[in-house]
């Protein structure tokens, strides 16, 4: 047996959807923040990334993060987080099967019936509060970055030539938020390529007519993710399909998502603050978020999302690039 390298993983699964935590084998990205550190990566380590995401040792929906130390001393670890499309600033189903493999692991000093854990990541500070009992992380409550509307009653053509109206909203990532109904698409996932298609080309919209960018952090910029709600759903509970580019479903209820829904529900006046939010996944799984406070993000009125879900581990590994394997970087079919 031969390699180039040896990168340590824990995996996991967040309500359905996976996160290769990888624990050893990277060292200290250079960068003085997480989001520099985040920058470098992918300019200057994304082989590993591709390695580490797509097959034969991923798949096209693989999404993982990478432990780091904090670059700020209020935090017990840094993470980035990768995906087979690219480096989020943050990802919240990510975050939930960071802080239950730090627990369970015992990469983090373990306390019973919470254990919390400061997170520096590229977005800003994330806040974990993991239920433990017995040793094993139950669920996993986030504290997630200010959130906020960027753009309600937005109107969009298509390239065939269909008008959409949809709401833009900041959770850690910009999504373009949209009702199925828009498309006369069903909920159904013997639909999925069509859903799929739909969300796929008003992205490509968005971005090239209106190109979110964060007031604060220009280096956080694009809508990657669109959030087709079904018909029924409500401000209370609220059922999705998530589109990411280049082109998958979130498995799980998106955490970043979440919250960048309780943001367009709030500014809506639908959701006051600490107010129970299910949201649920394509495939029936479930994040209930609440919204603790309210702020600003440059100027802008934002809220404070905190949500909660759960995350099992799957497997260890150590895996490993042999000098003569003929796919470095992998590859998605
Ligand atoms: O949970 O924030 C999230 C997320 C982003 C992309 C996939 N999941």
């Amino acid at each position: 047996m031969r390699s180039k390298l040896v990168l340590h993983a824990v995996d996991s699964h967040t309500e359905g959807m996976p996160t290769r935590v990888i624990t050893g084998g990277i060292g200290t990205v250079p960068g003085a923040t997480m989001n520099e550190r985040r920058l470098w990566f992918r300019e200057h380590r994304d082989a590993v990334k591709q390695l580490l995401m797509n097959e034969p040792r991923g798949h096209a929906a693989m999404s993982g993060a990478i432990l780091q130390p904090p670059t700020r001393p209020d935090c017990d670890w840094g993470v980035l987080y990768i995906e087979v499309s690219g480096y989020l600033p943050m990802c919240g189903h990510g975050t939930i099967g960071v802080a239950t493999v730090l627990v369970e692991t015992g990469m983090v000093e373990v306390t019973e019936p919470v254990t919390t854990i400061r997170l520096d990541t590229p977005a800003g500070l994330v806040v974990a509060e993991v239920a433990v009992t017995d040793g094993a992380a139950r669920s996993v409550t986030l504290r997630n970055v200010p959130s906020f509307a960027a753009g309600l009653d937005r109107e969009i053509t298509l390239p065939d030539g269909r008008t959409v109206g949809y709401d833009l909203a900041y959770g850690g990532n910009f999504y373009a938020i949209v009702p199925l109904d828009a498309f006369g698409l069903p909920f159904d996932r013997a639909r999925k390529d069509d859903i799929l298609a739909a969300g796929l080309s008003l992205m490509a919209a968005v971005n090239a007519e209106a190109e979110p960018v964060h007031p604060e952090d220009p280096s956080i910029r694009g809508c990657h993710h669109v959030h087709l709600y079904a018909p029924g759903t409500t401000a209370r509970h609220s059922r999705h399909a998530m589109v990411i580019h280049p082109g998958w479903f979130d498995r799980s209820p998106c955490g970043t998502g979440t919250s960048a829904r309780m943001a367009q529900l709030h500014a809506r006046g639908e959701l006051p603050l600490h107010t129970e939010f299910v949201n649920e996944s394509f495939i029936g799984t479930r994040f209930t978020g609440r919204l603790l406070g309210t702020t600003e993000v440059a100027g802008v009125p934002a809220v404070l999302p905190s949500f909660t879900g759960r995350a099992w581990i799957t497997g260890t590994a150590q895996y490993l690039l042999d000098p003569a394997d003929p796919f470095p970087e992998g590859f998605v079919l």
